[in-house]
């Protein structure tokens, strides 16, 4: 399947824009050879030399003036990245030479690519399929260990794999159907029910483990947000540094000290977080402050974990009883979770009066700590872990996890026609209904993998990635 356009020659700079040892440019298209000939000086053409060829020469415009001296890498269709010739130059990684060579490639006769166009080329020529494609987009955008190791293994075609496992079953439960409508018209009526309700159910269990996954790999893609709430002074902006191992927000007896929200990524066993440090909630005379308390509200309201920290070094107050519950219920109505953290437990407070108030607050998750020692940093640090990946598993190498929206919502209308299709067969429709759920339940999941798609979905999936990829 090549588009019209497919026929020009495309050229990018691949590597980031700025000064670097190195600077490389990439050439993609039938006349790739040809275009970098045109400027390349390095005792023997480019079109001439062999797959996999590394060739040390100058590169001249149309003056023969020099502009750099390169290294040209060759790679033979199909056995390049798109699958079509390509020529990959190495530059002095200067911002002026890079651009001067790109400006000269175009006069040359090359095109400017489009952002992931040259992985849309290697989708289109069948190198990788789709979600191998937006495997490579998540790659480069992998903000955490997690996340970069689940892309990866994308990339190697685990989703793919998957996805391929589910449609056999949809394949083969479609065929039982079709041996009934081939022989309906002799008088038979012989479609074993359970047959095709066995492969449906398997394929729905399948999809289901992935939908489930979802959660988890949200998670990889887009962080966890953590929100310190609580009084003033009582230690949140110390434990944010503890956390960050840095002294990134200001600490001060005084109470009232932060104002303004602070928000900084953090890692924790592979996961990305961000981590919002605010002003301390209390009745505020301060136009300043109380536009503080303000933003701490709504930034509360948007955390996926709130530390509801307490100094345990001070007397327990009805008060704050009742704010922790009432964060707690507003945190867990919107699906997220509320940690009680104690903090300054090395000032040798007794906890017991905390310890005697935990029936009052109901199923909230107490942890001590002490910000100032970082003593219980770990034992928090692991409920965090702990809730973010409750349910869903910590990722193994090896287990699928999807993090894409599309892949998503493809498996959501996928699991819809089955459960339709298992709808008719309870119901005893013919085979001709329950044909039609599974085609588009098929349809939906070959989303994913890219062989039932429209332009309207690549062009919004390679619209993310970054020139020259
Ligand atoms: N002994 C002890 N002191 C602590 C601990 N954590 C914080 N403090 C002290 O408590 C005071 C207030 O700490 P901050 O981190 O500024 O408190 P905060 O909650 O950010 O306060 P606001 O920004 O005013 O809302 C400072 O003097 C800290 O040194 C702790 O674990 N132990
Ligand atoms: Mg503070």
């Amino acid at each position: 399947m090549l588009l019209a356009h497919e026929s020009d020659t495309i050229a990018a700079i691949a590597t980031p824009i700025g000064e670097g040892g190195i600077s490389v440019l990439r050439l993609s298209g039938p006349r790739a050879f040809e275009i970098a000939d045109k400027g390349f000086r390095g005792g023997q053409k480019l079109s001439e030399c062999a797959h996999l060829t590394a060739r040390v020469g100058k590169f001249e415009d149309e003056g023969g003036r020099t502009i750099d001296q390169v290294v040209a890498l060759v790679f033979r269709n199909p056995n390049s990245y798109t699958g079509e010739d390509v020529v990959e130059l190495s530059c002095h990684g200067g911002m002026l030479v890079t651009r001067t060579l790109l400006e000269t490639l175009l006069r040359f006769g090359a095109r400017q690519a489009d952002p992931g166009e040259f992985t849309k080329r290697a989708f289109l020529n069948g190198k990788i399929d789709l979600a191998q494609a937006e495997a490579v987009a998540d790659l480069i955008h992998a903000r955490s260990a997690a996340a970069y190791r689940s892309s990866l293994h994308q990339l190697q075609g685990s989703l793919s794999q998957q996805i391929n496992r589910i449609k056999d079953h949809l394949m083969d439960a479609l065929g039982l159907l079709e041996l009934e409508l081939d022989f309906a018209e002799e008088g038979y009526e012989f479609i074993d029910k359970e047959k095709v309700r066995a492969e449906i159910d398997k394929a729905v269990q399948q999809i289901d483990r992935l939908i489930d996954s979802y959660r988890v790999g949200r998670v990889y893609r887009e962080g966890v947000k953590i929100v310190l709430a609580g009084a003033p002074n009582v230690g949140k902006s110390s434990l944010l540094n503890a956390l960050l191992e840095e002294n990134r927000a200001i600490v001060t007896d005084i109470p009232g000290t932060t104002r303004d929200i602070i928000e900084e990524n953090l890692s924790i066993g592979g996961i990305l977080f961000t981590i919002t440090d605010t002003a301390g909630i209390r009745e505020a005379t301060d136009l300043v402050e109380r536009e503080g308390i303000r933003r701490t509200e709504e930034k509360v309201a948007t955390g996926d974990i709130v530390l509801f920290l307490v100094d345990a070094s001070e007397p327990v107050s009805a008060e704050q009883i009742e704010q922790a519950k009432d964060i707690s219920r507003k945190v867990k109505q919107r699906g997220g979770t509320c940690i009680l953290v104690l903090n300054k437990i090395d000032l040798g407070v007794n906890m017991d009066p905390w310890v005697k108030r935990t029936d009052d607050l109901a199923g909230i998750p107490a942890i001590s700590i002490s910000a100032k020692t970082h003593s219980g940093l770990d034992v928090l640090k692991n409920e965090i872990l702990q809730v973010v990946l409750q349910g869903g598993g910590m990722y193994q190498d090896g287990a699928v996890v999807v993090t894409n929206t599309r892949h998503h919502s493809a498996l959501m209308r996928s699991k819809e026609g089955l459960i339709k299709a298992l709808d008719s067969l309870s119901q005893g429709l013919t085979g001709e209904f329950i044909a039609l759920d599974l085609r588009s339940a098929l349809d939906s999941i070959s989303e994913i993998s890219g062989s039932v798609t429209t332009d309207d979905i690549l062009n919004r999936i390679f619209a993310r990635f970054c020139i020259g990829k």
